[in-house]
C-alpha cells in the first residue's frame, strides 16, 4: 500500500471512529438491549451491534473490495490476510460500558497482505485517540509516544493482566503467575485489552498479557505498539497468528525475555 492510500484511508477511519464514538457518548444513558453470548458474564448489547453496523455500512461504501473482520458478525467472513482487511472490535470493554459507563473503546486494525497498515483505538469517554500508520511512529492525539525507547528493569514494572491468570485455570499455572506478580512493581486491570495496548504504547504500563483474546481485541494494538517500539508476541514468546483466538504479551523490549523466559514459559501448561 503506498503513503497516498494509507493517508486517505487513515483519515476516512479517524473520522469514522470520531464520529461513533460521539454518537456513543450522546446515547451513553439511553435504554440499551443486553443480551449474553457463551456464558452469563460474555455481555453484548446494542451499542455494540450498532457501532459496528456504522463502520461496516461507511467501509463497504467507499472501499467495496475490501474485507472486514469484527465481533458481532456484521463483517466477511475472513478465511486469508490477501488483500485488504478491517479489522473491528466496535466496543471492547463492554462490560466496563454496561457497568461504569467509562473505560472502553472502539479498535480498528487495517491490513494489507497481512501487514499491519493502520492502527486506531479511541477512548470514548477520554476523548483520546491512539493511533499508529506503518512506518510513521505511534501517536496519542497529537502527541508522538516514545517512552518505550526507555528500558526498564522487571522489578520496576507495572504489568497489565486479569486477576483470572491467578486463579486455576487451563492456560498457565497460577503459583507461577503469582510470583510474577510479586517480582514486579505493580500489577492493574483495565478490562479492555485495546485500552492495555493503549496504555502500553504510551508507557503507561510496561506490559500486559492475556491468554485468550480474539484477532478484534489485538488487531489495532499491536501496529500501535510496534510503532511505539513495543513488542507483541504471544504469551510464551511465539509470533501472533492473528487469524486465530491466541494468548499475548504486548510490551517494553527490556522486560520480554524476563517475562517470557523466567515465569509464563516454566508455567506453561
Ligand atoms: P470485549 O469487551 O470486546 O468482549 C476483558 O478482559 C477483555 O477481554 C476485553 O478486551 C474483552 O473484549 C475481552 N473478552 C471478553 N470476553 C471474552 C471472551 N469470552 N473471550 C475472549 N476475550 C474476551
Ligand atoms: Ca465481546
Ligand atoms: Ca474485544
Ligand atoms: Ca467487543
Amino acid at each position: 500500500m503506498n503513503k497516498q492510500e494509507r493517508n486517505a484511508m487513515f483519515a476516512l477511519a479517524k473520522g469514522w471512529i470520531l464520529e461513533a464514538g460521539e454518537s456513543i457518548r450522546k446515547r451513553l444513558y439511553d435504554p440499551l438491549t443486553i443480551d449474553t453470548k457463551s456464558d452469563a458474564n460474555d455481555l453484548v448489547t446494542s451499542m455494540d451491534k450498532d457501532t459496528e453496523y456504522y463502520f461496516i455500512n461507511n467501509i463497504k461504501h467507499v472501499y467495496p473490495n475490501h474485507l472486514i473482520m469484527s465481533e458481532e458478525g456484521y463483517g466477511d467472513d475472513v478465511r486469508t490476510f490477501d488483500g485488504t482487511v478491517w479489522i473491528i472490535d466496535p466496543i471492547d470493554g463492554t462490560m466496563n460500558f454496561v457497568h461504569q459507563q467509562r473505560n472502553f473503546a472502539i479498535s480498528i486494525g487495517v491490513y494489507h497482505n497481512g501487514v499491519g497498515e493502520i492502527g486506531l483505538i479511541y477512548d470514548v469517554i477520554g476523548d483520546n485517540l491512539y493511533s499508529a500508520k506503518k512506518g510513521e511512529g505511534a501517536f496519542k492525539n497529537e502527541f508522538g509516544l516514545s517512552r518505550l525507547s526507555h528500558d526498564k528493569s522487571i522489578y520496576e514494572s507495572i504489568l497489565g493482566m486479569n486477576h483470572f491468570w491467578l486463579c486455576n485455570n487451563r492456560f498457565v499455572h497460577e503459583k507461577k503467575m503469582q510470583e510474577l506478580v510479586r517480582t514486579v512493581r505493580g500489577v492493574r486491570t483495565y478490562g479492555s485489552a485495546a485500552i492495555e495496548f493503549a496504555f502500553v504504547a504510551e508507557g503507561v504500563i510496561d506490559g500486559y498479557m492475556a491468554m485468550r483474546l480474539s484477532p478484534w481485541d489485538i488487531a489495532a494494538g499491536i501496529i500501535i505498539v510496534d510503532e511505539a517500539g513495543g513488542l507483541t508476541t504471544t504469551a510464551f514468546g511465539d509470533p501472533i497468528e492473528l487469524l486465530r483466538g491466541t494468548s499475548v504479551l504486548t510490551c517494553n523490549p527490556s522486560i520480554h525475555k524476563p517475562i517470557i523466559h523466567d515465569y509464563t514459559r516454566q508455567g506453561r501448561k
